[in-house]
């Protein structure tokens, strides 16, 4: 055999010693979920076909022509007995673009399906997209709602000038996609999110105005609206339902993870909060539940954060983020938490619905001061000292 065939055979060897590599929970977590040794996804798994020429004359050092930066943020649904993630990759060139990958189990050998999406533009055609939530809705159609990013052309000097609008796509098959004008909204969007039930005969969207392509601004929080005609979406009254604090995890933004889970005890929600420090921005994840017959009402806070980036999770594209737009509740009860470190890699987390209820519903809230801190603490310690006693 030729010295480049060996290279080839050396490289797919290589390549799916990587995809069959198996996961394993690690020990001693924090009760709430368990984290794994590995990562689910990295550029990579991304197939070897998109990255090299396979032909001997063209490519005679087998280089890579298209390199692949990350695998993030994917959007997730059980789908045909298979756990399927839509991947935000992001190529060297920094675009984005949707690929599918499954795995038979949720926690390792995820694999691409061997072509990326080809998701059709809208009108004006997005120079990025990325964040794809998935709603298996109860009209029939999944739909995929993400980032579509375009230059500002009203700061035409300035080429870091962005703005972000909801795009919304449609499919029955995750491979050929309808796309769907982009919301309109007086304000720019992102992590916008599908609710799976209609609410009042109409389309629910979780929302997250933003007064700038980055600044979240006088955008309260975590959004809702109600849209008559999903193909034609506008937002005409939003409402703040998970508000900002100060001197909380979510100081400086938050934003809807994947639409929730219905639970009997309520809306099970996954969300992510960023809060500035010296080293940057951090994003973590955090959750909260709302009432089954009023998704805007909250109706269980657990303070503080739920998953942070940790050990080499911390380190990355942007480092010091955790995000989450893809779990499953499987048939069984666990659940299946997807989540990027440092928008450069995808992990899993595991629980289950019970411990998840559990973990809202009795971790103590933010009490919003040191001294609120102290006295639940404080409450927590008395507590035990009298179980001990008994
Ligand atoms: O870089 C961290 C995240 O930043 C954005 O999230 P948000 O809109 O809340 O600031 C998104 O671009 C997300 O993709 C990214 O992971």
């Amino acid at each position: 055999m030729s010295e480049f065939k060996n290279k080839i055979t050396a490289l797919r060897k290589h390549h799916e010693e990587l995809l069959n590599r198996k996961n394993e929970p690690l020990a001693w977590g924090n009760g709430i979920y368990e984290k794994y040794k590995n990562p689910i996804i990295t550029a990579e798994h991304t197939p070897l076909e998109w990255r090299y020429d396979f032909n001997e004359q063209d490519n005679p050092y087998l280089m890579q022509r298209i390199m692949m930066n990350a695998t993030l943020n994917a959007g997730a649904i059980k789908w045909q007995g298979k756990y399927v993630l839509v991947v935000r990759v992001e190529g060297a060139d920094r675009k984005s673009f949707f690929a599918v990958a499954e795995s038979p189990n949720g926690v390792d050998n995820f694999r691409f399906w061997p072509e990326p999406i080809t998701m059709p533009d809208d009108v004006v055609p997005a120079t990025n997209i990325y964040d794809m939530r998935l709603t298996a809705h109860e009209d029939g159609w999944i739909y995929g709602v993400f980032c579509a990013e375009r230059h500002d052309d009203t700061c035409p000097g300035d080429l870091s000038a962005a703005t972000a609008t909801a795009a919304i796509a449609r499919t029955r098959d995750l491979k050929t996609w309808e796309r769907l004008p982009d919301l309109k909204s007086k304000s720019q969007q992102r992590n916008v999110v599908l609710h799976p039930e209609f609410v009042n005969g109409k389309y629910a969207f979780y929302t997250r105005p933003q007064d700038g392509f980055i600044d979240a601004g006088s955008g309260g929080g975590i959004g809702w609206a109600l849209v008559d005609d999903i193909t034609h979406a506008e937002i005409v009254d939003e409402k703040i339902i998970n508000a900002r604090h100060y001197h909380t995890i979510m100081e400086v933004k938050n934003g809807e993870g994947p639409h929730p889970i219905k639970t009997p005890q309520g809306w099970l929600h996954l969300a992510h909060g960023v809060r500035g420090c010296a080293s940057g921005l951090r994003y973590v994840l955090y959750m909260y539940m709302t009432a089954l017959d009023d998704p805007t009402r909250v109706i269980a806070q657990p303070g503080g954060y739920f998953l942070v980036p940790e050990g080499d999770e911390y380190i990355g594209d942007v480092m010091n983020v955790a995000f989450s737009n893809g779990w499953i509740d499987d048939e069984d009860g666990r659940v299946f938490i997807y989540y990027a470190s440092s928008d450069t890699r995808l992990h899993v987390a595991t629980s289950t619905i019970d411990r998840l209820v559990d973990y809202c519903m009795n971790t103590p809230q933010d009490g919003l001061t040191t001294t609120a801190s102290v006295k639940t603490i404080m409450r927590l310690i008395e507590k035990n000292r009298s179980t001990n006693k008994e």
